[in-house]
């Protein structure tokens, strides 16, 4: 007996200490539930890490996958459309229950989302939107309105500039849904003013250190004459504070800066006067997007575009709203 008794107490120390190691997990964040019940498995395509919204949004679902208990089967494309749809063919052949997928383009996804669709997989976008023949590819996005936030920006500097400047655009990833949207958006706002003119548009991938580089080869050609730089994110905005400082002139005061995303180091730029204005577009998504995959997977509708609602940020609250940025 007490033979037996000792076998069974190595038996459950050497279980304990598997679990413990996470000996016999695969990638993922864990397979079974404790009692061995089956649990989700979602698939998250996600871009890359190209910004300080994308890591937010990345943190907001792996969190919440981990407090529902759901288990996520997380790929990083790198920046790369083909990776992504490798993702999704990975994702089927491993029989996932649901895929979330952040779109980096919005062209070139009919295909494989075809696939998805014919393997009985509910799609899930969010952030980003695509341009397909069929809405039945998906069952819903989850994304801010980008012609809106644009819209914001260029009102915004319409009226702290009176109606007259020389605009620089950082633009974001080309094709992109939001560097698509930030643009039309932004040229709207400022259609009626004849004195708003931009002068350079070119992208910056939506990366800091691309909005820098940019931004410097801007300045080198044209140091005078520019009034303000509109970025399609903040990330991009930093990166043209550094430029501008560089050249020896002050962001926020010799040009005028507006971004999007509300990150929180463009709270402390803007602490430091140095730069102006940034719309809202809040990376966490997570709650909501684990809400379309339940609500898909019980076999409910859903709006094709569910919303989520921006705001601008000016400078002069920054420093009494920075304590309480979640990203
Ligand atoms: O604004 C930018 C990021 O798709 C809304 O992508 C997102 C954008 C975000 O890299 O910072």
């Amino acid at each position: 007996m007490n033979y037996l008794r000792t076998l069974l107490q190595i038996s459950a120390a050497i279980v304990a200490f598997l679990l413990g190691t996470g000996c016999g997990r695969s990638e993922s964040s864990g397979e079974a539930g404790e009692n061995g019940s089956s649990r989700i498995t979602v698939g998250f395509s996600q871009i890359g890490a190209e910004s300080a919204w994308r890591t937010a949004e990345t943190e907001s679902i792996r969190f919440e996958a981990k407090t529902r208990g759901i288990v996520l089967k997380f790929s990083d494309a790198r920046g790369d459309q083909m990776n992504q749809i490798a993702a999704l063919r990975t994702f089927i052949a491993q029989d996932v229950d649901a895929i979330i997928l952040a779109p980096i383009v919005e062209t070139g996804w009919e295909p494989i989302l075809r696939e998805v669709k014919a393997a009985g997989i509910p799609v899930i976008l969010v952030d980003r939107g695509v341009d397909v023949s069929d809405e039945s590819l998906y069952v819903t996005l989850i994304a801010s309105d980008f012609v809106e936030e644009g819209r914001m920006a260029g009102q915004w500097l319409a009226e702290r500039t009176g109606g007259t400047a020389n605009i620089v655009e950082l633009t974001g990833t080309t094709g992109s849904a939001p560097a698509n949207d930030r643009a039309a958006g932004f040229r709207e706002a400022i259609a009626g003013h004849p004195g708003m003119q931009i002068i350079h548009s070119q992208t910056g991938d939506f990366e800091r250190s691309m909005g820098k580089q940019v931004m410097e080869a801007i300045l080198k050609s044209e140091r005078a004459g520019i009034d303000a730089v509109y970025a399609h994110n903040d990330d991009m905005a930093l990166g043209a504070v550094k430029a501008i400082e560089e050249e020896g002139l002050k962001p926020g005061e010799d040009i005028l800066i507006v971004s999007i995303d509300s990150v929180r180091d463009a709270f402390v730029a803007m602490t430091e006067g140095k730069l102006n204005a940034t719309v809202e577009c809040n990376p966490l998504l997570g709650p909501q997007a684990f809400d379309a995959v339940e609500a898909a997977l019980r076999g409910e509708s859903l709006p094709k575009w569910i919303k989520v609602e921006d705001r601008l940020f000016e400078q002069m609250d920054a420093a009494e709203i920075l304590p309480t940025r979640k990203y």
